[in-house]
C-alpha cells in the first residue's frame, strides 16, 4: 500500500518541536559550505571514463541539456585533446547556450590549454599528478617543473578571461608541504579554484576534513573536491569536504567514472537535502533525478542498483510489520527523505510473513473492502501462515483477503432440518 505523507512533520523528519535541523552543519562553523555548495557535473568527462561509456554527440547533448535543466552549476567535458570528435562535441555543447557554465578538463600542458580555450568553454580545469607515485611512474616531473608549467598554463587561460581551476591529482598521497606550496603559488596568481582529488578513493572523511581545513587557511580562492568511491566514502567525503570549507563537489550521474566511479549526483542530493532542504530545493530540480539517471543508465547500458539512494527500486519500500505500522501513522518515523520531493511514492510491502495487520488493513481499504480490526488481524494470520511456506506476491494476498471478506460476509445458513 502507498500512504500519503499528510501527517505534519518538521523538515527532514525531525521531531515536532525541534527548532533547528539536527542534521544541518554546525551553525557556528562559518567556514562550512553545506548551505552554499555548487556542483561540477562530470558525467561527460569523468563519466566517459566509465568502462561501459560511449556517448555519441546526440547523447552528450541530451545529457548536457538534462543536467542544465536540473540546475547543475557547471558541466565538465572531456578534453578536446582526447580526440577530434571530443573537440567537436565540446564546441557543440558550448554553443547550446546552457545556463550551466561549460568546463573542459585538461592536462597541465600548453598544447591542451590552447585547444581548450579555442572551443568556447567558460572555464578550464587543469590537473597534474603530485603524488610520488604519479611523479615517478606517470609523468616523471618534479615539483618545480609542475609549478612552472602550472603558472604558464594558468596565466595563458586567464588571459582569455575564462575561469581556471588547478588541481593536484592523487592529493591524499601527495606530500602535504608540496601540496600547500603549489596551491599557494597558483592562488597567488589568481586561479578561480583549486581542486583536491582523491584519485584512488583512499581518503576517509576525517582526513578530508583536515586537508580541506588546512588548505582553507592557505588559499583565498574556492576549493573544489573530487572523490573516487573505491572504499565507499565518496558521498561522506564530499559532505565533510563541504563542512571543512570546500565549495564545489565533482559528481556524475550514478557516480559513473574510472573504476567504480565518483560521488553520485543523486546520492549527494540525498545527503544534502537532509542537511539543508531549502537550499537544495531552491537550486536543483531533484524530482528529475530519476529521469536523468534513467537516461544515463540507458546510455551506458547499466541498471540502476537496487540500493541506490532515492531511485533504487526499494529506496522507499517498507517491509517489517512494525515499520509499516509506524509509517502509516507518520512517514517520518522510518524515512529521512520524502519520496514526494523526488516525484516518487513510498510503498509498503505487505505480501510477506513479516507483514503486520496495520499494513493489511491499509490494503483492505485500498481494495475498497470493509473488515473490522479484529478481522484484519485474523486475515493477517492467514497471510503470515502462507508466507511461512512460500514466497508471496500481491495477488496471493489479495485473494486471501477477498476470500476472507466473502466468507465473513456470507450469511451462515442454519442447518436444514429433515423433520417435517
Ligand atoms: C582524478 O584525479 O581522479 C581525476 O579524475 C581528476 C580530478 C581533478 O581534476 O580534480
Amino acid at each position: 500500500p502507498q500512504v500519503n505523507d499528510d501527517v505534519p512533520s518538521t523538515a527532514n523528519g525531525a521531531t515536532e518541536g525541534i527548532k533547528r535541523n539536527p542534521y544541518a552543519s554546525n551553525a557556528s562553523d562559518l567556514l562550512s559550505n553545506v548551505s552554499n555548495f555548487q556542483l561540477i557535473e562530470s558525467t561527460l568527462r569523468e563519466g566517459e571514463q566509465f568502462a561501459n561509456a560511449f556517448f555519441s554527440t546526440e547523447t552528450k547533448i541530451k545529457i548536457a541539456k538534462a543536467l542544465d535543466d536540473f540546475g547543475v552549476d557547471y558541466i565538465e567535458l572531456t578534453s578536446p585533446a582526447a580526440s577530434e570528435q571530443s573537440r567537436k562535441d565540446c564546441e557543440a555543447i558550448c554553443k547550446l547556450g546552457l545556463k550551466a557554465k561549460i568546463l573542459t578538463h585538461i592536462r597541465c600542458h600548453m598544447d591542451d590549454a590552447k585547444l581548450a580555450v579555442s572551443t568556447g568553454v567558460d572555464g578550464v580545469d587543469v590537473v597534474i599528478g603530485t603524488s610520488s607515485f604519479l611523479r615517478q611512474y606517470s609523468h616523471g616531473k618534479d615539483m618545480s617543473y609542475i609549478a612552472k608549467s602550472a603558472v604558464e598554463v594558468i596565466e595563458f587561460v586567464k588571459s582569455h578571461n575564462i575561469e581556471i581551476r588547478f588541481s593536484s591529482e592523487d592529493s591524499f598521497r601527495s606530500d602535504l608541504v608540496d601540496l600547500l606550496n603549489i596551491y599557494r603559488t597558483v592562488d597567488k596568481i589568481g586561479v578561480n579554484r583549486v581542486g583536491i582529488a582523491d584519485t584512488v578513493g583512499c581518503a576517509n572523511p576525517r582526513q578530508v576534513y583536515e586537508l580541506v581545513r588546512t588548505l582553507r587557511s592557505v588559499v583565498s580562492c574556492d576549493i573544489e573536491c573530487h572523490f573516487h568511491n573505491d572504499t565507499g566514502c565518496a558521498i561522506a567525503n564530499a559532505y565533510t569536504a563541504l563542512e571543512g570549507g570546500a565549495r564545489l563537489i565533482d559528481v556524475s550521474v550514478l557516480g559513473i567514472g574510472e573504476r567504480n566511479g565518483i560521488t553520485p549526483l543523486g546520492g549527494l542530493m540525498a545527503r544534502m537535502i537532509v542537511a539543508d532542504r531549502d537550499y537544495v530545493l531552491s537550486k536543483y530540480k531533484i524530482h528529475k533525478i530519476r529521469e536523468i539517471e534513467n537516461l544515463v543508465a540507458e546510455a551506458v547500458e547499466v541498471n540502476i542498483p537496487f540500493n541506490n539512494p532515492i531511485t533504487g527500486f526499494c529506496a522507499f519500500t517498507h517491509k517489517a510489520g512494525i515499520h509499516a505500522k509506524a509509517i502509516l501513522a507518520n512517514p517520518s518515523t522510518y524515512e529521512i527523505l520524502k519520496p514526494d520531493d523526488f516525484g516518487l511514492t513510498r510503498y509498503i510491502h505487505f505480501a510477506n510473513r513479516l507483514t503486520g495487520w496495520n499494513a493489511i488493513k491499509s490494503r483492505v481499504d485500498q481494495l475498497n473492502l470493509h473488515l473490522t480490526d479484529e478481522q484484519c488481524k485474523e486475515v493477517t494470520m492467514k497471510i503470515k501462515k502462507l508466507g511461512d511456506v512460500r514466497h508471496l506476491n500481491i495477488d496471493d494476498v489479495d485473494s486471501i483477503i477477498r476470500d476472507f471478506h466473502t466468507d465473513v460476509n456470507t450469511p451462515r445458513l442454519s442447518p436444514v432440518s429433515s423433520d417435517k
